[in-house]
């Protein structure tokens, strides 16, 4: 059966960071699996380039919305170009073939009576493209998922009969346990599902940036909401509505989601499909977030690492190595330059690195490099059994997408070859005239080397590529059929030497990039290019008035302050600003300020900004503050005065 593997496909709103990539680069890994085995795959990732979200980010760069998604969707490209990423088609929401296909499938849905026409009235999120009905809001106006204050709009809109799919979802959760994976996410899902599903809204008409409605409904009014377009991408892709020519691979085997979009390819993503008549993916596999100081990293946060700037540091393949192997597919997990360096300096660099220098240089000593299996069984059999062990598991990890259960096990066959290197000591045999023996053992690690390269090849290609080279043998189906199914062994060869794979790394080498969360961004010292690059912007950018004014400052009172457990820079803060009720405002001055001596204090405000969250708790304000190298010091009227007293 051949597989379909696919990755979310990415918003054009700003660059790749370290999630896309993380995504992406399982995605790779399973596929290059996939492949290995011989399967027939097709693996597609691309770009989300429609809705209200990337309109207004090419406003905010002050270019026309197609141009502006070219260049970004250009630059994911380039990436995953860069980073080898192994993708059959790169598909863009903005390709005329993707366009017609949603056409196609809006008709299908239409006709089927699964779309119809109403009036939608509700809060609406423009950074997650969502609308929340008013209990699930958060202090009444706060978007649930992202914390941004929420819009109510009233429009005309199409809506899918997702509530017509409710129990042909819940029974489909129960027959494929395999669908959500992990399967520890399927209760989110399911306890979703049970709540009600309301039909969707899956029109807009309150911006133009998206797919047109099908000409035989003749309702350009409309445009189509991005989640539908978007969904439909994987398999427009397969020519869906146009020519079906790949249509074979469909239903999908495995379709990565990071766990913020799960409900959207879980619950809607289905519930399209069996309108559609299609059958369902095989598999969803959610991944967990990449957090930085504990908060998901994120473009519209501006928190994130650039996957560009690790790879250039650190190399692509140990990145790739680190970010499957760190955490538990799932889960989320803290990306830190320590824990980098030390699986590079121990797992990589000695239990990999070094076994294979340590053959190198003792087959050069005792046979002038040459390689021979033939006495393997006779001394090592125990080995060997234990090496087939570790190998025959693997598969089951991979295909339940424990990719760092997988890489853990692989590493104990490095363990294997290490322990049979002392237990067996090759240089004690050689003293006693036993050569034969010393020259087993170095095969047995030769041949636990060259097994070990395979399986680890769909994570780090080049690299085990330089090794099969050095074991004189090439990593494709062919060899993983003799070496890993058939359990054969190396036949004679001559073993070459390899330069250092994997180089040492002493410190770190990437600066670690400041925080750029609003109120860190705020509070930054700026380095001298900084200032430069800050005052040429203003030379060349000055501002109107009415730009000024858009930004709503005003007097506050702190009536509580404590600190925030954990961060060492955040105080919790209660700020009045004549409101009827107070305002939680998280500063970064905890290291210029003590809770205690800011209560009952004025500050200056800026109450117009769009709520952030921040370790996982709302801040709804920030502060004005001028910092030097002397310190920092707020910014406080200098008579006191009325609460919610606006500045300007
Ligand atoms: O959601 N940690 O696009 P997007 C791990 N266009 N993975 C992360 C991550 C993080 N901190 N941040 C992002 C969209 N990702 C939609 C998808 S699909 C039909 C439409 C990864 O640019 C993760 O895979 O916001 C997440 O699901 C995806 O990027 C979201 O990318």
């Amino acid at each position: 059966m051949s597989k379909y593997i696919t990755t979310p496909i990415y918003y054009v709103n700003g660059e790749a960071h370290i999630g896309h990539a993380y995504t992406t680069f399982i995605a790779d890994t399973l596929t290059r699996y996939e492949k290995l085995k011989g399967e027939d795959t097709y693996f597609l990732t691309g770009t989300d380039e429609h809705g209200q979200k990337i309109e207004e980010s090419a406003q905010k760069n002050g270019k026309p919305t197609q141009e502006f998604a070219d260049e970004i969707s250009a630059s994911f490209k380039n990436l995953w170009d860069e980073f080898e990423i192994s993708y059959d088609q790169f598909i863009r929401t903005t390709d005329e073939k993707h366009k017609r296909g949603v056409q196609k499938a809006f008709e299908v849905m239409y006709a089927k009576g699964d779309i119809y026409k109403d009036f939608y009235e509700g809060h609406y999120c423009v950074s997650c493209e969502t609308f929340f009905p008013e209990t699930q809001l958060i202090d009444g106006g706060f978007c649930p998922d992202c914390g941004r204050s929420t819009t109510v709009l009233k429009e005309e809109s199409y809506f899918f009969r997702l509530s017509k799919y409710e129990d042909a979802l819940l029974n489909h959760y129960a027959q494929n346990p395999d669908f959500i994976l992990p399967r520890s996410r399927a209760n989110e899902v399911v306890n979703f599902v049970k709540g009600g599903l309301r039909d969707l809204s899956v029109t807009r008409t309150s911006f133009t940036w998206g797919v047109k409605m099908p000409e035989s409904l003749n309702d350009d009014k409309h445009v189509m909401y991005v989640w539908l377009d978007a969904l439909l991408n994987y398999i427009t892709a397969l020519g869906y509505g146009n020519d079906n020519e790949k249509m074979n691979y469909w239903p999908a085997s495995t379709q990565f989601v990071g766990k913020d979009i799960l409900r959207f390819h879980a619950i809607y993503w289905p519930a399209f499909l069996m309108s559609l008549d299609l059958p369902l993916p095989k598999t969803i596999g959610a991944h967990g977030w990449w957090t930085r100081d504990g908060e998901k990293m994120s473009k519209s946060k501006g928190n994130v690492i650039s996957p560009k700037e690790v790879s250039d540091a650190y190399g692509v393949e140990n990145l790739r190595y680190f970010m499957l192997r760190e955490v538990p597919f799932g889960q989320d997990g803290d990306f830190s330059q320590r824990a980098f360096i030390d699986r590079i300096n121990s797992e990589l660099s000695n239990d990999l690195g070094n076994l294979l220098n340590r053959i190198i240089g003792m087959s050069g000593k005792y046979s002038a490099f040459e390689i021979d299996s033939v006495d393997v069984k006779k001394f090592h059999e125990k080995e060997l059994n234990a090496m087939n062990i570790v190998l025959d598991s693997l598969d089951t990890f991979i295909e339940n997408l424990q990719t760092h259960r997988y890489l853990e096990e692989l590493w104990r066959l490095f363990a294997i070859g290490n322990k049979a290197i002392e237990e067996h000591a090759p240089w004690v045999k050689m003293k006693e005239g036993k050569k034969d023996e010393a020259l087993a053992t170095v095969a047995l690690v030769a041949n636990i080397l060259a097994k070990a390269s395979i399986m680890l090849s769909p994570v780090m290609p080049k690299t085990t590529n330089i090794i099969a080279d050095a074991l004189n043998f090439t990593i494709n189906n062919a060899s993983y059929k003799e070496l890993i199914l058939d359990k054969n062994l190396l036949k004679v060869f001559t073993i070459k030497a390899v330069p250092p794979l994997f180089p040492r790394v002493e410190e770190p080498l990437m600066q670690e990039a400041p925080l750029a969360t609003p109120n860190a961004q705020e509070l930054k010292v700026p380095k001298t290019a900084e200032i430069v690059k800050e005052e040429k912007v203003e030379e060349d950018n000055l501002i109107e008035i009415g730009q000024f004014f858009a930004t709503s400052l005003k007097v506050g009172t702190i009536v509580e302050a404590e600190e925030v457990p954990k961060s060492k820079k955040l105080l919790r803060l209660q700020v009045d600003l004549g409101e009827g009720r107070n305002r939680q405002v998280l500063a970064g001055i905890k290291e210029f300020y003590s809770a205690e001596s800011l209560v009952n204090t004025q500050v200056c405000v800026v109450a117009n900004l769009k709520p952030a969250k921040l370790m996982g708790m709302v801040s709804e304000g920030m502060l004005l503050a001028a910092k030097d190298t002397e310190g920092l010091s707020l910014i406080r009227p200098e008579k006191p005065k009325k609460a919610g007293t606006p500045i300007g």
